[in-house]
């Protein structure tokens, strides 16, 4: 049994693992959320010591921590083919490497970036790995705010229970992107390339949280060690 308090700990591991990932000269795409922040402040430190790197961000908030510390930064469109890019998840299926991203609101720009990237490693600690995703996790799904009381209803369609995410505020949040997100509650999910690609095609979503067949390795922090799974 993991113990709540345990998980700072193990994302950190998982963190300093993918370090070792990182070559002088690299581009690098850099995730958004908790996980990724022990990576970005333990980059930050090589970077101080010499290390010759440079970041694209995945969130506006990845980009102030990365240029607080030191770290250059480009934008995606400026440096279209990334070497690796670094970046948490929600779940990670086991026997696939398929994903949910978003609960920390930034996969529209994660999933750029990372289908840019030679490479996408995951870091996580052992609570974020499933035989099957979906069930407590939801799948958020960024939506265009025009209309989007209707796009709720083309996802219940589809079998969700969807939920608009709101912000601090009681609001409706609003991303980086200028966008909602529906955060979609399925069972367990047996095909989530065929679930990513009907949520895609509804008119109104902008991009899902699936990141199907895009991850090459994840590095998964657990109390007895860490493991290392390659698609
Ligand atoms: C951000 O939008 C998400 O995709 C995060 O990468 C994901 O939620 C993992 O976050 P934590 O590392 O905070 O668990």
């Amino acid at each position: 049994m993991l113990e709540q308090e345990k998980i700072p700990s193990l994302k950190k591991e998982a963190s300093l693992k993918a370090l070792e990932f990182v070559q002088d000269g690299m581009t690098l795409g850099l995730g958004s959320g908790s996980t990724v922040k022990f990576f970005i402040e333990a980059l930050g430190e090589r970077v101080q010591k010499g290390l010759k790197i440079t970041g694209v961000p995945t969130s506006k908030e990845t980009a102030r921590l990365a240029s607080g510390l030191g770290i250059p930064l480009l934008e995606l469109s400026a440096k279209k083919k990334l070497d690796l890019t670094i970046d948490g998840a929600d779940q990670v299926e086991v026997s696939t490497l398929n994903l949910i991203k978003g609960l920390g609101g930034a996969l529209l720009r994660e999933k750029l970036v990372a289908v840019n990237s030679a490479r996408m490693l995951v870091i996580v600690d052992e609570s974020k790995l499933v035989d099957r995703l979906g069930g407590k996790c939801p799948v958020p799904v960024e939506v265009v705010p025009f209309g989007w009381q209707t796009t709720v209803e083309r996802l219940e369609h589809l079998g969700a229970e969807p939920h608009l995410r709101l912000g601090g505020d009681g609001q409706a949040l609003i991303t980086d992107g200028g966008h909602h997100i529906v955060d979609c509650h399925f069972a367990l999910i047996e095909d989530a390339k065929t679930l990513a690609l009907e949520l895609k095609s509804v008119v109104g979503v902008i991009e899902t949280g699936l990141f199907i067949s895009i991850a090459s390795t994840v590095i998964a922090a657990k109390q007895d060690g860490i493991v290392r799974l390659d698609r």
